[in-house]
């Protein structure tokens, strides 16, 4: 095993067995603009504090992989220049050379099983993206869920996506997908979509169980909970759609690709929506984390 960093919070709540959430630092340094970003990091973590579990905010800082930041650490990675963006292919990599990176849902997956940590808080996590017939721009997030036993709890994925056909990737790939108290599937920053979820609950209890149960039966992977933004803070999904186009037709004038797609777009939203789709992605994050406590707190009963 290799060596972890935990933070002084982390490392009391693993002693004494308490309930610990992930959350991810790509969405700090590659999804948000500063200051919101260190302050959502911030709100986000009080907000696991506030329902009763330690928050454990994932990334490798000089080449050591930090399982919980402290406040100054937080601070430095919400405005460092340069930071990677880490998904399964590079952690390694970025671990071994002593570099700085941001963990994506997949490594931030990957360290939380490493941790022992059974749950995991994001925005949306990462999936098939518009056109992927020609670019083959699938996220790494989704063959991530099927071989790592986390529960992420996400708005589903986010709606710069072709969201069926990443719905259609996670039911291929065996992954649970599970939308909270409703039957439809959220579509990120609208809390609902004319998809049916595959998989319905009510409860952090039950939710907990799921998981508990596909890893009693060997069964490989995690699961994802599909929480719908809540109502008083989403954007129509009819609203954002000339959006999403707009911003996509200039990432692909401009060449955009790989890695650089996801932060290309989130932040061309931001901008033609006059700083609204951020202000949605901060609450929903916040509502994710709040459900992902429930659930760890459930998990160590
Ligand atoms: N959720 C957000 N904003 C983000 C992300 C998630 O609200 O920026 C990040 C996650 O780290 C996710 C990544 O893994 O976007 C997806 O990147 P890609 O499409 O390149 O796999
Ligand atoms: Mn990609």
């Amino acid at each position: 095993m290799i060596p972890i960093t935990y933070s002084a919070d982390v490392s009391a709540a693993r002693a004494a067995g308490e309930a610990v959430v992930a959350l991810e630092s790509t969405i700090i340094t590659h999804g948000m603009p500063f200051p919101q970003n260190v302050e959502t990091a911030r709100l986000v973590e009080t907000d696991v504090r506030d329902a009763g579990a330690v928050p454990a905010t994932i990334a490798v800082l000089d080449g050591a992989l930090h399982v919980g930041l402290e406040g100054d650490e937080l601070d430095a990675l919400g405005q460092a220049q340069n930071v990677a963006k880490l998904s399964r292919a590079d952690i390694a990599a970025c671990i071994a050379t002593g570099g700085t990176g941001a963990t994506t849902v997949a490594a931030t997956m990957i360290a939380a099983h490493l941790a022992g940590i059974n749950v995991f808080a994001t925005g949306g996590i990462g999936g098939v993206h518009r056109g992927a017939q020609d670019s083959f721009d699938i996220s790494a997030d989704l063959q991530e869920l099927a071989q790592t036993p986390v529960t992420v709890v996400g708005a589903g994925a986010k709606a710069i996506l072709d969201l069926p056909k990443t719905f259609e990737v996670l039911e291929t790939l065996g992954v649970p997908v599970i939308a909270y108290g409703q039957d439809a599937l959220p579509a990120f920053w609208s809390a609902t979509s004319d998809m049916v979820a595959p998989l319905r609950m009510d409860t952090p209890e039950d939710i907990a169980k799921a998981q508990q149960t596909r890893t009693a039966m060997g069964l490989k992977g995690g699961q994802l909970v599909a929480n719908p933004i809540p109502h008083a803070a989403e954007i129509p999904a009819d609203v954002l759609a000339p959006i999403i186009t707009q911003a996509l037709t200039e990432a692909d004038a401009q060449g955009v690709s790989a890695k650089a797609v996801t932060p290309f777009l989130l932040g061309r939203i931001f901008e033609l929506t006059d700083g609204r789709s951020l202000t949605a992605n901060i609450a929903l994050v916040r509502n994710n984390a709040r459900l992902a406590a429930q659930i760890a707190i459930a998990m160590v009963k």
